[in-house]
């Protein structure tokens, strides 16, 4: 396909900190990223994903952003910056950045001034003279004092709400903006967008996990700022936007991505990543494909165009989450077959595409990231053992998706120390040996992207849920004349399967085919013309 268009891009994330390091500081930078374009060029993706690489002190891995126009210097200066966006244009790559306008760094110059009462940027931020009673993502209570007063924190407390009440900050956001598409970025990926609007700043209803939402959750303040985004911002470019919205139902989904063009092209929802887990995250339960593809199925009918995806820097590794780790070699292709064979654009993580694994944390000191120590030591005043409390820091902990990415048996990732550990199981599991195997997971995510950047139904095609038997997942997409069926094996055991698909074999995962049983994770494609 010449002449794409949104619909037909498949995005692959990077999150650089764990991607490449060239200076040998053990943390990933620019030039690494460079380094490895023609690597994401061959997997056959249009758009990297690039979280924040914005000068920041980094409590938040960047998500806490000191100034916008500005590089972190861990990652490199803006000429790296620009050699980068020059270099994916080459390749025909393009780039969208995090744009994270819910909140900014305490280091930011606006929230120092605003400290400082100077009467310009006092009301950039959310200032009461007594806190409410809402808590926090990342756990405990959403206000610190600074000076006589409190101001708002969503997430950890270096990181402090903006006020979009105040005029000025949209005219701020709205020249950063400008210049990054200037720069010649394609678009964002929108943080925490649709908690951006705060209706009113009242006590909230008691819950167990964020008290206070239904004061700043999908208001209708916030479809008005993101209007204004499209208007004045966004339609004076071509552009690409996926906006990250926490506990959305299909019904707000359609709200902010249809009509087309009004408001986000697409959302990130986390309905899906919900059902393996009791109240919240730190509670995993088992997986269940049945309720999983539920989901799935209720967004892929209800939903206009979904951003589709099972891993990212905030989640575990799905072979390790939704799968038999033994298997990992078959489940990883499985889930591959039905990212890519969903409707939707499809979002890949760095590693996902060699079945990494999760950390192989051995203490709590090798964790990183300020959640999970910061939920580790809430789940201490509540009264977990400390057993407990590492257990569940091994399952859930985000760090599990930030280890180095595993380009070679001795790592590959740096030639110092990485500032996360290395999982141990590089020897076997990295870029170089798969991209020597051909029956590699690598090779299957670039036979499934080749797929789907040539046949039309992957892309346009109606999505039919056909069956789910004892976890056999079976559905169709159909355009034009023709239909793809795929089957999916959940199970990390054989299954019973008669093949009343007549079709053309596409695509399988296992080299040996039976037209009675399913191997484990087994996967298919076939093709039906009518
Ligand atoms: O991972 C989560 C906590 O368990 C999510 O709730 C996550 O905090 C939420 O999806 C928002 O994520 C985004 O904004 C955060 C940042 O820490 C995440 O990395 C980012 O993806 C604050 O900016
Ligand atoms: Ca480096």
């Amino acid at each position: 396909m010449n002449n794409k268009s949104w619909k037909d891009y498949i995005v692959y994330q990077i999150y650089p900190r764990s991607f490449m390091d060239s200076n040998g500081d053990g943390i990933g930078d620019i030039h690494g990223i460079i380094s490895k374009l023609d690597y994401v060029k061959s997997l056959g993706v249009d758009i990297i994903w690039l979280s924040p690489v914005y000068q920041s002190p980094n409590y938040d891995n960047g998500y806490d952003i000191s100034d916008y126009e500005a590089i972190n210097p861990d990652y490199g200066t803006m000429e790296d910056m620009d050699l980068l966006l020059k270099e994916a244009e080459k390749r025909d790559l393009k780039i969208i950045m995090d744009l994270v306008i819910n909140h900014t760094s305490s280091e930011h110059e606006w929230f120092k001034k605003s400290c400082e009462n100077d009467p310009v940027y006092r009301d950039y931020y959310i200032w009461k003279d007594k806190p409410n009673n809402w808590t926090s993502f990342f756990g405990g209570k959403a206000w610190d004092k600074y000076g006589d007063q409190y101001y708002l924190h969503l997430f950890a407390k270096e990181q402090v709400d903006l006020n979009w009440h105040h005029p000025k900050v949209m005219d701020e956001v709205q020249k950063i903006m400008k210049y990054w598409l200037d720069k010649g970025i394609f678009g964002f990926r929108c943080d925490v967008i649709n908690i951006i609007f705060k209706s009113s700043l009242d006590n909230g209803r008691k819950r167990i996990i964020l008290t206070g939402r239904e004061h700043y959750h999908q208001q209708e303040g916030m479809h008005q700022i993101l209007k204004t985004l499209r208007q004045e911002v966004l339609n004076k470019y071509e552009t690409f936007t996926v906006g990250e919205t926490v506990m959305v139902t299909p019904k707000q989904a359609n709200d902010l991505i249809y009509p087309e063009k009004t408001e986000l092209d697409m959302i990130f929802s986390f309905e899906h990543m919900e059902t393996d887990q009791f109240n919240n995250k730190w509670f995993r339960t088992k997986f269940k494909p049945k309720k999983f593809m539920k989901v799935i199925t209720k967004w892929q009918n209800e939903v206009y165009w979904n951003a589709n995806y099972f891993e990212n820097h905030d989640q575990q590794r799905i072979v390790s989450r939704f799968a038999n780790e033994a298997f990992r070699k078959y489940s990883a292709k499985m889930f591959a077959t039905l990212l890519i064979g969903l409707k939707g654009t499809p979002y890949i993580y760095q590693g996902q595409e060699i079945g990494m694994t999760n950390g192989d944390f051995k203490e709590m000191s090798e964790f990183m990231d300020v959640e999970t120590h910061n939920i580790y030591a809430l789940a201490k005043k509540l009264g977990f053992s400390k057993k407990r409390r590492f257990k569940m820091m091994l399952k859930s902990s985000r760090d599990n998706n930030r280890t180095p990415m595993q380009w070679t048996k001795d790592g590959g990732f740096t030639q110092g120390t990485p500032w996360l550990k290395q999982n141990s199981n590089t020897k076997t599991i990295n870029v170089e040996a798969q991209e020597a195997d051909q029956n590699s997971i690598l090779n299957y995510y670039k036979k499934m992207i080749e797929l789907r950047n040539h046949e039309e139904t992957l892309v346009h095609g109606d999505y039919q849920f056909i069956s789910m038997k004892k976890n056999v997942l079976v559905f169709e997409r159909t355009y034009a004349k023709k239909t793809l069926v795929i089957v999916c094996n959940m199970n990390d055991t054989d299954r019973k399967f008669l093949n009343q698909h007549h079709g053309k074999l596409l695509m399988t995962n296992y080299q040996e085919m039976s037209n009675l049983k399913l191997k484990p994770y087994e996967a298919r494609i076939y093709l039906k013309e009518i």
